[in-house]
């Protein structure tokens, strides 16, 4: 659930960015911090904790848009794709206001992205979360590759409520901010009826709205204040992660809300 501060009017989007491992989530995060102007941006952090063998998540905070007058910040995170860290996974889930799933298009992985999925609605359900009413787009990375899985076979296996995905190269950029474009599209009308009740226009009455030219020209007004930019004049193409290690899961639940809530304070 996003976190809202009312005396600074700023409210915090969580979206993670699931898949199997070596999907190319934290690629995206990369790629999205290069492009950010550095003021729009918080640090890019690889929080970690030493059980066993480390496990670690990366979190990306960066400010976007408004609802109404509160300003917008997403949160981005990414879960460790490998099967051994499924606790790390569920934490890092929890409360999460939109997906983003990262499915590897190399054919071989095929059964890893259906598995991995399988995880994620798992998951969820220990949440009391229903995958199906969760705002969710799908990336089907690494298209640069030859061998891949048709975008076909993705959307009848992974997609068959034909939700919003995108084909991408992330180490390239290509459909990086296209995706977080969708995303932070499916999740603000989300985000904003749950916070100020408002309710989201119905797709139909949308449309029949915009035969007429004064409420389409209203509509383009309202669109434009809510736009989402997130690409700011002064892009920093440097990446720099810090590392912050933690005893334990719990530490790392603590400091997700605690960084979460103290990026909303500024
Ligand atoms: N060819 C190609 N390689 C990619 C692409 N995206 C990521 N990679 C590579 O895939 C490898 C894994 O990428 P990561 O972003 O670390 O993957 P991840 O999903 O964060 O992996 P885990 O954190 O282990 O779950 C790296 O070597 C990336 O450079 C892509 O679009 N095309
Ligand atoms: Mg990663």
């Amino acid at each position: 659930m996003a976190f809202v501060n009312y005396s600074t009017k700023n409210i915090a989007i969580k979206v993670v960015y699931y898949g199997p491992g070596l999907s190319g989530k934290t690629t995206n995060l990369r790629f999205i911090y290069s492009k950010m102007d550095p003021e729009s941006r918080g640090d890019l952090l690889c929080l970690e904790t030493p059980v066993e063998r480390t496990i670690f998540f990366d979190l990306l905070p960066i400010k976007a848009g408004m609802i109404q007058d509160f300003r917008i910040h997403f949160q981005l995170m990414t879960v460790p794709g490998q099967v051994f860290y499924e606790a790390s996974r569920k934490t890092v889930l929890k409360g999460a206001d939109g997906i983003v799933f990262v499915a590897d298009s190399q054919i071989p992985l095929l059964d890893a992205n259906l598995e991995n999925f399988d995880g994620l609605r798992k998951n969820l359900v220990e949440y009391n979360v229903d995958l199906n009413f969760m705002p969710l787009v799908f990336q089907y990375n690494k298209r640069d590759l030859d061998n891949l899985i048709p975008k076909e076979t993705f959307n009848s296996l992974l997609n068959p409520l034909s939700l919003p995905y995108v084909e991408s190269s992330a180490i390239n950029g290509v459909g990086v901010f296209e995706t977080l474009k969708k995303i932070a599209k499916l999740t603000v009308p989300v985000v904003r009826e749950k916070i100020f009740g408002e309710k989201r226009e119905p797709e139909k009455e949308e449309k029949e709205k915009r035969k007429e030219v004064v409420e389409k020209a209203k509509q383009e007004r309202d669109k434009a204040k809510d736009e989402i930019k997130f690409v700011g004049k002064k892009e920093d193409p440097q990446i720099r992660m810090t590392k912050i290690r933690f005893k334990s899961q719990v530490d790392i639940e603590d400091q997700m809300k605690k960084l979460a809530k103290e990026f909303i304070k500024k």
